[in-house]
């Protein structure tokens, strides 16, 4: 990586080559949306690297967008890491969010960069991921259940009780999942799908990646997830097999804002910009992170599901990302499934 100015005049912290040097010591107030472990790793390494001091809290995406739109007036928040793309963009669209162009910009993929452009820069992709599911090898073997291939086969009455999802009302990831079978199928049918789905779900999880958690552990049999929190399972060596939906999936892409106000604004702009590097990014499979990185120069994790490998829809990040439509789809969600949950 070339010598690259970051934008903390304050701090005057600069990377060249693997250094930063700290010159003051600063603190930064993070959100982060993706699995805790990550938040750790990328916490402690730029606290190493920077001397600012980070007071990181884990929330799920629709939960990072509420707390940041709850405390608009009053900012406790400076940055908000990872999550998906749709609850950025819709803080972004509400002007929750501060424009950065980054000076990273240019080193990201076009996906990235039209994330950050869609939200007048408000918001910017950091990783990408595909929507499927993983399920436990051995309970399907020992119950005698056949391995889902298509959304369609997930009603079937042989998988009662066997499958979970997150609720997408705290879940970006599970409210991917309601956008993808929305453009899928349509609206009317998406709802009557995820109604006959109602009936084999045992459990409407917080988190997104909780219920492939569980299918590793035996506690359930089919998590429906991202496709590389499936297999981080398996990498740690659980029985899980992953699974791209034959009719084709949604996917997201992973995003990062500056929250409006911030008052550690320089600290901000540091994270954004560090966060952006090849460096990092290579980083991330070191926490089991298999997604797909935003800055074209970072190593892609050989585990990573490659999008050439599955049939995936042209998500619309527009539309799905609106408060609007964000709002009417979680309204009715839990009016027709959230009500009649098991
Ligand atoms: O674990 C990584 C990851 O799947 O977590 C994010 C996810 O949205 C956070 O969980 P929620 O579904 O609970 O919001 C994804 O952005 C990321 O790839």
């Amino acid at each position: 990586m070339g010598s690259v100015r970051l934008a903390a005049a304050a701090l005057a912290a600069t990377v060249t080559g693997m250094g930063y040097s700290a010159q003051a010591a600063e603190s930064l107030n993070l959100i982060c949306s993706a699995d805790v472990v990550i938040c750790e790793m990328m916490t402690n390494r730029f606290e190493k690297e920077t001397g600012i001091d980070v007071n990181m809290v884990r929330l799920s995406s629709g939960e990072a967008y509420a707390k940041i739109r709850a405390e608009s007036r009053n900012p406790k928040t400076d940055i908000w890491w990872a999550g998906t793309g749709d609850p950025h963009l819709q803080a972004a669209s509400e002007g929750l969010t501060e424009a950065y162009e980054s000076p990273m910009l240019p080193e990201l993929n076009d996906w990235a960069v039209a994330q950050a452009k869609s939200a007048d820069y408000r918001t910017v992709g950091v990783y990408a991921g595909a929507l499927g599911w993983g399920y436990n090898t051995d309970i399907f073997a020992k119950k005698g259940l056949s391995e889902p291939k298509c959304w369609a086969d997930l009603t079937d009455e042989s998988y009662k009780g066997e499958i979970q999802i997150a609720n997408p009302n705290s879940s970006g990831t599970a409210y991917t999942a309601l956008a993808t079978l929305v453009q899928l199928m349509g609206e009317d049918e998406a709802f009557a799908y995820l109604a006959n789905l109602n009936k084999n779900v045992s459990q409407y999880t917080k988190s997104g990646s909780a219920p492939v958690k569980s299918a590793a552990r035996g506690e359930t049999g089919l998590g429906i997830v991202f496709m590389h929190d499936a297999v981080a399972q398996t990498v740690e060596g659980f029985p899980v097999k992953v699974v791209a939906p034959c009719e084709g999936t949604g996917y997201e892409i992973g995003s990062m804002s500056i929250v409006k106000g911030a008052r550690n604004m320089d600290s901000a702009k540091t994270w954004y910009d560090w966060a952006l590097t090849a460096d990092v990014q290579s980083s991330m499979k070191d926490a089991k992170s298999f997604q797909l990185p935003s800055n074209k120069n970072a190593q892609v994790p050989e585990e990573a599901p490659k999008f050439e490998d599955i049939k995936l829809i042209d998500y619309d990040f527009v539309i799905y990302g609106d408060p609007e439509k964000r709002k009417a789809l979680l309204e009715r969600w839990d009016k027709e499934i959230g009500a009649n949950a098991n």
